[in-house]
């Protein structure tokens, strides 16, 4: 996925009429976007085709499918069929579960993100000491894109020799979890940003500041 800039703007505002404010005033820095479950459940999932309509945007949906197959199925199928690009699935439900989102994704010419190692504290107890294998397990599917935490740039490191310089990693946790830009490109393709964008005084500002910061 090619991604303007190398940020992707996470939008978990959960009103469509500011997210679009949000989106009109850094649009000239940006051309993917994530949304997930807040704006989901507020909005509905046409957001999606919202966000492709009035934007052209690329859309990830940050579903962090994991349930069993036949259920990942269902909502991966839903999600391409709203015109998502690309799905995000967790990887600790392991490889069946995972395959189901990598099939529909092929079969809607969409992508899928594994989930690897999330970026919040609470990761470190149960993902982390896994997350390598689920790395090593996405490598063996042949899945190309990863999500890995910009919170912690030796294990991006870690996580971007399993999956290879050719995997597409994009990492989230950068700005307000502490992330810092420049060292997670070190590793990671794009960054995933929200608050320190969707939140700041003046977003404009704020994401041409990240955009000058990284080039
Ligand atoms: P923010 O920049 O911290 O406001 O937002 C980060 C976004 O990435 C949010 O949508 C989170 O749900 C998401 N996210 C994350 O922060 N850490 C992860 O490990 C995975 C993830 O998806």
């Amino acid at each position: 996925m090619d991604v303007k800039n190398n940020i992707i703007l996470a939008m978990d505002l959960m009103d469509l009429k500011e997210a679009e404010r949000v989106c009109e005033s850094i649009n000239e820095y940006i051309d993917t976007i994530k949304i997930g479950y807040p704006l989901t459940l507020a909005e509905g999932l046409s957001t999606i085709g919202f966000f492709k309509d009035n934007f052209d945007y690329k859309v990830i949906c940050d579903y962090k499918v994991a349930d069993i197959p036949a259920t990942n199925e269902k909502i991966a199928n839903q999600t391409f069929d709203a015109g998502a690009d690309a799905i995000i699935c967790h990887g600790f439900v392991g490889s069946d579960s995972v395959d189901a989102c990598k099939t529909s994704a092929e079969d809607h010419g969409g992508e899928v993100f594994l989930l690897t190692e999330m970026s919040h504290p609470g990761a470190i107890k149960f993902l982390q000491p896994n997350a390598d294998e689920i790395a090593r397990m996405g490598v063996e599917m042949g899945i190309t894109n990863y999500v890995a935490p910009s919170t912690r740039p030796e294990r991006l490191s870690e996580i971007r020799d399993i999956v290879g310089k050719d995997a597409f990693m994009i990492s989230p946790g950068v700005g307000t979890q502490g992330g810092d830009p420049r060292e997670t490109l070190k590793y990671s393709n794009a960054l995933i940003i929200g608050r320190s964008i969707y939140n700041a005084e003046d977003p404009q500002k704020a994401t041409k500041d990240i955009v000058d910061s990284i080039q």
